[in-house]
């Protein structure tokens, strides 16, 4: 089967999924320049409604660790709460991650919430307005779609150990902390004017109803970015359990640490806002960053660029010829080239990029690979748009976080004849 051939059935459905996914990609909402007018000239303005909405069903509730399951050959398990996505288990797939594979990331076990009863409160000194929503009112917003990757700072932290030789405090991701979805809701900004945020809020901090309350603050500039959501619905289903029923807040291309799940309350406040996890955790902390008080080290915001096969670690295949699959992505910017090498570095060969390519989600590339038997390190590196490139090193930091160095990819490759 040829890779570009439209009379292939399986080939042309792929092609037209993702000519679908782009014009989807194309349509976020128009009414926020209106909002940013409100900012400036303090005026208010009326909210419209009635865009096609989504029927949403009632997801089963939570009874152990995380809800959904999560069986051994789609995920790699830390401690029942951090489940990684398996990269070979996306060979073959589309462009998004469906649901049922998307990493898991929680500081404790998934909550059960009743949306029935369940409440999203906005207060603090940055809102002339407080006030509480029902999902339902939530719901009867304006609302987009965005198709956007989230990833945890932690990606990749196990090779700093593992290629570096220190060890980081932390779950040992290897690149299965990230995915991309279309996430649905409604624009942050929306529900800040209804609101009345004011035009000397600070900050804004969303706060989840997990056992540990888990919050981390923004700034206002973020939070009223035309793409930064209350998220209600990934990938066209209800918002799963464990991925922030009823609401999340989805703040692009910000470490996933920002995109709070199972939010109930939103804090704004005209003075800077700080919590643990933007003072002792998703901070760099190590001799080559600043402290940054009251933060312990430098606050992490933006995502990095990175790459991934598409294969398992330490992957085994047989000799013989094979189409090798990757993704790259990098945050807020398209990937402009991917080179990937097959000997550890040595040489380095062009990738084919596959559309769609979205700004700040992923592209997908491959190369053809004719494999004599033997051992390989496989490595990719990618260039965005804005001319980021993956790294040689990157120096250590106590937490392992932003670990993107070119040989993060590496596979040792065995290849026997015959022998799988
Ligand atoms: N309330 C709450 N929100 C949270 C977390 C959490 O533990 N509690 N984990 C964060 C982290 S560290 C990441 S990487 C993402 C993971 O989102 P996912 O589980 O939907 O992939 O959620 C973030 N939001
Ligand atoms: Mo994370």
């Amino acid at each position: 089967m040829k890779e570009n051939d439209l009379l292939v059935e399986k080939v042309y459905q792929q092609a037209r999924a993702d000519e679908f996914i782009w014009q989807k990609a194309k349509t976020l909402g128009m009414s926020r320049k209106k909002f940013l007018q409100f900012m400036t000239v303090g005026a208010g303005i009326a909210i419209g409604s009635g865009l096609p909405r989504l029927r949403l069903e009632e997801p089963a509730l939570a009874a152990g660790e995380v809800v959904k399951s999560v069986p051994p050959e789609l995920f790699y398990d830390y401690k029942g709460i951090q489940q990684e996505m398996r990269w070979e288990a996306m060979y073959d797939r589309g462009y998004l991650v469906p649901n049922e594979l998307f990493y898991v990331r929680n500081h404790t076990a998934t909550p059960k919430i009743d949306q029935k009863t369940w409440r999203l409160r906005v207060e603090g000194s940055g809102v002339s307005r407080p006030r509480e929503f029902t999902y339902d009112e939530l719901l009867s917003l304006p609302s987009v779609s965005v198709i956007r990757a989230l990833e945890c700072a932690g990606n990749g932290r196990s090779f700093f150990e593992s290629v570096q030789g220190k060890k980081a405090d932390g779950a040992p991701w290897k690149l299965g902390a990230i995915g991309v979805a279309e996430w649905t809701g409604v624009p942050l900004w929306e529900v800040l004017q209804l609101a009345g945020v004011k035009r000397t809020a600070k900050d804004v901090m969303p706060e989840g109803l997990d056992e540990k309350k888990v919050r981390r603050p923004m700034s206002l500039a973020k939070a009223l970015e035309e793409d930064t959501l209350l998220v209600y619905a990934m990938n066209g289903q209800t918002l799963p359990a464990d991925h922030g029923f009823p609401i999340r807040a989805f703040v692009p291309g910000w470490l996933g640490a920002a995109s709070i799940k199972w939010v109930g309350r939103i804090e704004v406040s005209e003075k800077p806002l700080f919590s643990t996890w933007n003072t002792e955790s998703y901070v760099l902390i190590g001799s080559d960053y600043q402290p940054n008080p009251p933060a312990k080290g430098t606050i992490i915001t933006a995502q990095n660029i990175k790459s991934a096969f598409e294969l398992a670690w330490d992957a085994k295949m047989p000799a013989g010829e094979h189409l090798l699959r990757g993704r790259s992505w990098s945050a807020g910017s398209k990937i402009a080239k991917v080179e990937v090498s097959l000997d550890g570095g040595k040489t380095w060969q062009a990738a084919r990029l596959r559309e769609p390519n979205l700004d700040g989600a992923w592209v997908r590339w491959d190369v053809d690979w004719n494999a004599r038997p033997g051992k390989y390190q496989l490595q990719a590196k990618a260039t965005d748009t804005k001319g980021n490139t993956q790294p040689t090193s990157v120096p250590f930091n106590a937490k392992g976080y932003l670990y993107n160095v070119s040989s993060t990819a590496q596979k040792i490759v065995g290849g026997r004849a015959g022998k799988p």
